[in-house]
């Protein structure tokens, strides 16, 4: 779409915000490629007014969180290139080529359910909560690849606590954003859609529960599960459900999406577990990315172990994979 200019307007009157803060790093990216059709197809998203979050803002005031590991971080590249987002495609490359005008703007989050107090929060409440930290932390799919991502966000239970959770919530529902016209490639999924999760009350309300924001210092792209996402870093990465609208506190252990897809090979838990293998293959390593091999072995919950294996006290783990 062409843009009418006039001399009076600002680029920023006619450029959503995210956009035009995120300019720069339009150009470096197209320094990068150097492809001019790439770069017009670019200007072009620029100047359509309907292409919301398109870039990553930087976010401000981001402090040191607790719980970082010190292992190299994987680079930016290879987590912004190499996802898992089924609405988007299956394909790992599919989420980047196809979540570039996903609207992620306005946003708000409908907290209800087993609650004192329910109520939605704007996008730009969930940013202002609580002090945003960074939080370096493993991230290990299912599949047996794994990336080190320094995180933006806070503990979940900062918010769940706002909502005042009554005595009879056991368990914490989770609900991805779903639009078929947005997401045309959700007929290939394979999986039933709105993508929903489930956590035990008690994991998420564990402080590593990280209700995450962003990464690398900016917002989430769209790709990684813009503009708000669950990361818990002890679980396969599917339990890290993106693009979150609704969570809800219920009594019953709610219904899973891989869970449902498949029961014999995705349980409720999914913690990271070395010694339970996947039906098709060994939990027992992992690639780590940008790689090849699978030459990094699997830690017990994910390196999480001395925080966390305490919530799972005499549950038999092979039973409740
Ligand atoms: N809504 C939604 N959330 C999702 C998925 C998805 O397909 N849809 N994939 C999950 C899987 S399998 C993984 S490994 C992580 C990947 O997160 P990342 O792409 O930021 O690394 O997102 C999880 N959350
Ligand atoms: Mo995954």
């Amino acid at each position: 779409m062409l843009l009418k200019r006039s001399p009076d307007l600002k680029y920023s009157d006619v450029t959503p915000r995210q956009v035009y803060l995120g300019r720069r790093k339009f150009l470096y990216g197209m320094g990068l490629t150097g492809g001019l059709a790439l770069a017009g197809k670019t200007l072009a998203n620029i100047v359509d007014p309907s292409v919301r979050a398109y870039a990553s803002t930087k976010l401000d005031g981001v402090i040191k969180g607790p719980f970082s590991t010190d292992e190299k971080v994987t680079p930016e590249k290879a987590v912004t290139t190499y996802n898992n987002f089924y609405e988007f495609g299956t394909e790992k490359s599919d989420p980047a080529k196809n979540s570039g005008k996903f609207q992620t703007s306005p946003w708000s989050v409908s907290v209800e359910g087993e609650v004192g107090k329910p109520r939605k929060f704007t996008m730009d409440e969930i940013l202002k909560l609580a002090p945003l930290e960074e939080r370096i932390y493993r991230h290990r799919c299912v599949e047996a690849w794994s990336i080190v991502v320094p995180w933006v966000g806070y503990s979940f239970s900062t918010l769940a606590k706002l909502v005042e959770p009554t005595p009879s919530a056991r368990f914490v529902a989770f609900e991805s954003y779903f639009d078929p016209k947005q997401m045309p490639l959700w007929r290939y999924a394979g999986i039933q859609l709105p993508y929903v999760e489930g956590l035990r009350l008690d994991e998420a309300m564990h402080p590593l529960a990280l209700l995450c924001v962003g990464m690398y210092d900016e917002t989430l792209p769209n790709q990684d599960g813009a503009p708000v996402r669950m990361t818990i870093p002890w679980k396969y990465g599917f339990k890290s459900i993106k693009s979150l609208v609704k969570i809800k506190f219920v009594k019953d252990q709610p219904p899973t999406t891989w869970n449902i897809s498949n029961a014999h090979e995705y349980g409720f838990y999914s913690n990271v577990n070395p010694k339970v293998d996947h039906p098709r293959w060994t939990q027992a390593r992992e690639v780590r990315l940008p790689g090849f091999f699978k030459n990094t072995p699997t830690q017990m919950f994910n390196g999480y172990g001395d925080q966390v294996a305490s919530l799972y006290n005499g549950m038999d783990l092979k039973k409740n994979f």
